[in-house]
């Protein structure tokens, strides 16, 4: 039998304000993560040189994802992670705006561990995108993933 885990995808009326929830998850290899859409449009696209030429933030042996534009409530999907790290994602409409999150699956290693700017300067990462400010302030430390388990997202009324 195989873990899921749901992540929704959530949004205020005027899209204001747009989160994951939870934006902070830790799990076992080998689960599988199911985003839903509740409310605005959004994508799960993982930090990785071949989405848009962001930054690579998830293990190198992982293979990225990118869900495309999920439109309606009730939209979703899936994804099975089994290699063990730190795996950072944004929304491709909402990164700017600090929708971001982050998913530790068995141990918090590899590229997301590192600090945003480490590949800086560094040969074969010309032309990758630095992670936005709002998106860097949002993410949820590894260390409180690893003692919360699963992070919620501050709520619209800050
Ligand atoms: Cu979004």
């Amino acid at each position: 039998m195989t873990a899921v885990e749901v992540i929704a995808m959530r949004s205020d009326a005027l899209g204001a304000w747009v989160s994951f929830d939870p934006i902070g998850l830790y799990v076992e290899p080998g689960t599988t993560i199911r985003w839903i859409a509740r409310a605005n449009v959004h994508t799960t696209t993982a930090y990785h040189p071949r989405n848009d030429h962001h930054s690579l933030r998830i293990p190198a042996g992982a293979a990225p994802w990118d869900s495309g534009f999920l439109v309606h409530p009730g939209d979703h999907f899936e994804v099975t992670l089994t290699v063990p790290g730190v795996y950072d994602y944004y929304c491709m409409p909402h990164e700017a705006a600090g929708m971001v999150g982050r998913i530790v699956v068995g141990r918090p290693d590899g590229p997301g561990a590192e600090a945003f700017d480490y590949w800086v300067g560094r040969p074969g990462t010309e032309g990758w995108r630095p992670v936005p400010e709002a998106a860097r302030r949002t993410f949820p430390s590894v260390a409180q993933i690893l003692v919360d388990r699963r992070v919620r997202p501050a709520g619209p009324q800050r």
